[in-house]
Order: structure tokens, then sequence, then C-alpha cells
């Protein structure tokens, strides 16, 4: 098969440093000299062939793939860079705040972005391991997904620890069982709850914990009293035991939707946020 994407020499490329200070792999801050741009670049051991058609996808929200350095040992991915750090990082920082319109956005984006990886791309590409930290925030503000296609990159020169991921992972996911796209509802749950929550998910508790927690305790995230009920339904459904019984990401985005037309929910919702100090 002819390459579809854009072969970039890996001397086009000057290294800076790495993204999220190592948090992402190896994954680095670089500029593509000839076009004097900033972009993020993935290392890897191996290039799959999964390259190619990856390489094909295209979403306002998921990471925007320029081109791969093929000449080996040198093997790259490189994207769009996103200026504003992870999701993850974003919410680590006391100073920023989110309210309900930023809540709903960055909601329905990541749900556009899943939902597209689902539904509308030209191969369906589940996630498996969608969490904050895998969602980029742009120079402008707009969220976008990264890593969807890492489970198919084994040969990543940097394997992220399995046990950092476990409080968004689904129960199958974390028993090796055969996974649908709803894994990655599962996952979008945790994520909704952060950014509701502004707090890391089981924090405290070491990785293999949370997984027992999870799966033999059938243990669940504390949504607050005070959250309100349209988001906590959301959250619950996303979490259910059975794959089949969680909404898909096109049912989530109209849930949504709902949400953003009942303007009695804008007031409610950042009366929630705001008295964090009660419910925390
Ligand atoms: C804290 O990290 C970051 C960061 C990471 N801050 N800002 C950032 N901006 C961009 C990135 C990135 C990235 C990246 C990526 F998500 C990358 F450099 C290479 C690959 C991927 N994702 S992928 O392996 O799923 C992928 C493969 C192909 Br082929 C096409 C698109 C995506």
């Amino acid at each position: 098969m002819a390459s579809t994407f854009c072969e970039i020499e890996f001397d086009e490329l000057l290294f800076l440093e790495k993204c999220g200070g190592g948090t992402f792999g190896s994954v680095y801050r670089a500029i593509w000299k000839p076009y004097e741009m900033e972009v993020a670049v993935k290392k890897l051991l191996v290039l799959d062939k999964e390259a190619q058609v990856l390489s094909m996808l295209s979403h306002r929200n998921i990471i925007k793939f320029y081109g791969a350095v093929t000449e080996e040992p040198n093997y790259c991915l490189v994207t769009e860079y996103a200026s504003n750090d992870s999701l993850y990082a974003f919410l680590q920082n006391p100073e920023n705040k989110l309210d309900f319109d930023q809540i709903l956005r960055w909601g329905k984006e990541i749900a556009l972005g899943m939902n597209y990886l689902h539904r509308e791309a030209p191969i369906k590409v589940i996630h498996r391991d969608l969490k904050s930290k895998n969602v980029v925030i742009s120079f402008d503000f707009v969220s976008k997904i990264c890593d969807f296609g890492a489970s198919k990159f084994v040969g990543s020169t940097a394997k992220m620890s399995l046990a950092g991921t476990f409080p968004w992972m689904a129960p199958e996911v974390i028993q090796s069982q055969p996974v649908s796209e709803t894994c990655d509802t599962w996952s979008y749950g945790v994520v909704l709850w952060e950014l509701l929550t502004h707090e890391v998910p089981f924090n405290g508790i070491e990785g293999f914990q949370v997984a027992w927690l999870v799966v033999e305790r059938g243990e669940r995230l504390t949504i607050p009293s005070s959250c309100p009920p349209c988001f906590a339904k959301i959250m619950h459904q996303c979490w259910e035991l059975e794959p089949k019984r969680r909404p898909s990401f096109r049912q989530i985005l109209n849930k949504l939707d709902v949400i953003l037309e009942d303007d009695s929910m804008h007031d409610v919702t950042n009366t929630f946020l705001e008295d964090k100090s009660l419910w925390q």
C-alpha cells in the first residue's frame, strides 16, 4: 500500500523537552524546522502498519496527525502540539476553576471526539485508555483526545505504567477480558467526574488496590450528594457493570444537550461547584 502520510526526516525535527515532564511517555515538544512549527513527537521502537490507517483520522477533538519518521531506528509519530498541557495537569492547578459552561464544553468535545472514533472514522477505534492525562488542551482551549492508537503501538519506547491507569479502567479492561466500545464510556464517566469534582480519582489508593475495589468489591467513585442529578445519572450509567447497559457517546451527547438546554441547570451546577468546601 502506498504511504498515506507525510514522511518526515528525522533531521527536520528539533527536539525540546519531554511533554508533561515525562508523564506522557516518550512524547516530546519539538520544532518541525522547515515549517517553523511547534509539534509533538512520539518516539517508537517499531512503526506499525496501523499508522497508515490512523493517519487518515481527522476530527477537531482528536490530536491532529502530521506525519511520521520512518528511518529505522528513529521511528516517530508527529502531531499537533497542544500548548495548554493535559486536562489532568489543568485540573491539578487549583487556580484553574471550571464553571458549568466550561465543563459542558469540554464534556461535549471529548464525547464528540470519542463518537468520531467509534462511529464516524474510516475504521472503528476503541481507545481503551481514555483518561484526563490523554486529553490535551490546545492554545485556544479546545480539548483533543490523544493516544487512541497507543494500544496498537505496543512498541512505544516508554511503556506507561498500567497501575497508574486503573482508576479510569472498566472492570472488563482491568481483567483483560474482551472489550467493546463502551469500555471507553466507563472511562469517560471518570473524566466527567474529574471535571465536576476537580479531584484525582481514587486519590492516595494504590493502583492494584483500586483494581481490586472496582472488580471484586464493585466500588465506584463517590459522587457528591449535592451533585446535580442529571450529571450523577450520566456517571452512574457510564459505570454500569454490564457493558451493554452503558450509553454510547451519541447517547451521552444527547444527554449533555438536554442539560445545556435546561436554563435552570446553569445556576444549579455553578452553585454546586462554588460550594465545593461543603461537599469535599
Ligand atoms: C502533556 O502532554 C502534552 C501533549 C502531548 N501536552 N501537550 C501535548 N500536545 C500533544 C501531545 C501529543 C501527542 C501524540 C499523540 F497523542 C503524539 F506525539 C504522537 C501520537 C499520539 N497519539 S497516537 O499514537 O494515538 C496517534 C497515532 C497516529 Br499514527 C495518528 C494519530 C495519533
